[in-house]
């Protein structure tokens, strides 16, 4: 059992659950379908659907604007969500708690704030080897700005990071590390709190992307210590549009504004424009307002069915799924570590993932295949793209018996 799953954890009544999410009874190509794409997209409840058309319908307005009663509510809706989201993930105060689009859009923040300040010509960016693109190429982008480099932690062919040589790889140039918690394509679970806190020894900053583990894992940033921490609403069972920007306020306090605009303003003239404090300064503009409440409903569902119960019925759906999947002939997982979330990665012989992939779908079986936005796991595997199961706590062992027929079906076709 992975040490991050509670073996004692009450199992989830999945049919019950299944009947919050409309999209799982539909048919595709005549077959019931089978969602195994969650890490693309989690679905959402019919709760948070319904709470975000209530708020288009009944109480549609923008926040922080003047003194009616309606825009009151909105603001009232909007900042309970953002409380959601601290409490969810352990933050110490709503200050520190940023809306942004998405994990994208949290790390560009990062790097083109904290990173411009701290980053110059010959210091070193620190990233893993099993990162998404979402947290290679705005350090890149930065590098390329700066004349700094991007040094990376290395993998062992069972997808785990090499920490070996991690306190030579931070050296008096790293200005941060970047790590992902949950690999989106391996699921290995990083010791993202074993990095940080050997970071923090050298005086390195950390940002943790935590994209695929917010869904899977109960997260604690204090715990963590991390300095960034970063996902997205639309993995959480939430809406697509909302994201989440969690820095300690030191640092929040200390980065300048990114987008300039309405709502970020203490007060604007002709010769200067002053700023409202974190995390307001980094909020300009009109936010996504439906999808940062439909987020919190999200949160409130996730948390009535529990992270420790999601957490083990994943696993053991991840178990039987790796069980069965390894007992066939040709086809290779990607991605043993010891602990793992969620995730299953795989290539068979003599088929192109998205051949394998269409296959699958035709079956009305719901994988993503194609390189996950993490070219350089590809390459470090020598692949060049693989198939993708990912589970939730409303899959069941028949949906990985769905699937494993068809990767048989699948191999007789090709053979
Ligand atoms: N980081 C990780 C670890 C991810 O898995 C993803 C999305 C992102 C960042 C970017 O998130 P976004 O919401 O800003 O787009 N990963 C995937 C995936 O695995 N398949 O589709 C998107």
């Amino acid at each position: 059992m992975s040490p991050t799953v509670n073996a004692t954890a009450q199992p989830l009544d999945v049919a019950a659950i299944r009947r919050d999410f409309p999209l799982l009874s539909r048919i595709l190509h005549g077959k019931p379908v089978v969602y195994l794409d969650s890490a693309v997209s989690g679905q959402m409840p019919l709760r948070t659907i319904e709470r975000m058309a209530k708020y288009e319908r009944d109480e549609h307005t923008n926040v922080h604007r003047g003194v009616s009663t309606l825009s009151q509510e909105a603001t009232d809706a909007y900042e309970a969500a953002r409380e959601k989201v601290r409490k969810f993930i352990g933050a110490a105060s709503i200050k520190e708690i940023v809306w942004t689009r998405g994990t994208t859009e949290s790390i560009n923040l990062v790097a083109q704030t904290f990173g411009r300040m701290k980053v110059g010509a010959g210091d070193e960016i620190l990233l893993s080897a099993m990162e998404h693109h979402a947290d290679i190429v705005p350090w890149q982008m930065l590098a390329e700005e700066k004349g700094a480099t991007l040094k990376v932690i290395p993998l062992t062919d069972d997808g785990e990071l090499i920490l070996d040589s991690l306190d030579e790889l931070i050296t008096d140039r790293t200005r941060i590390v970047g790590v992902v918690h949950v690999s989106n394509v391996l699921g290995t679970i990083n010791p993202v709190k074993e990095i940080i806190a050997r970071a923090h020894a050298k005086g390195v900053p950390v940002l943790v992307d935590g994209a695929q583990a917010v869904p899977h894992l109960k997260v604690d940033v204090k715990d963590l210590d991390a300095d960034f921490y970063v996902f997205s609403g639309h993995k959480l069972s939430g809406p697509t549009g909302i994201g989440v920007l969690y820095g300690k306020l030191a640092h929040l306090d200390a980065m300048p504004p990114w987008h300039g605009g309405g709502n970020m303003i203490r007060s604007v003239s002709w010769e200067k424009t002053t700023y409202i404090a974190a995390p307001g300064k980094f909020e300009a503009g009109t936010p996504p307002i439906a999808a940062a409440i439909g987020l919190g409903e999200s949160i409130d569902y996730l948390e009535a069915l529990g992270l420790d119960r999601i957490a083990a019925h994943e696993h053991e759906l991840l178990a039987y799924a790796t069980e069965k999947l390894s007992a066939i002939p040709g086809l290779r997982i990607l991605g043993q570590a010891k602990d793992k979330a969620s995730v299953l990665s795989f290539v068979v012989d003599g088929i192109h993932a998205h051949d394998m992939g269409s296959l699958l779908d035709g079956e009305g079986v719901v994988v993503r295949a194609g390189h996950h936005c993490a070219q350089p796991i590809m390459t470090r595997f020598g692949v060049p793209a693989t198939t993708r199961a990912s589970f939730a706590y409303f899959n069941t062992r028949e949906d990985v018996d769905v699937l494993v027929s068809a990767v048989l079906k699948a191999i007789e076709i090709f053979k």
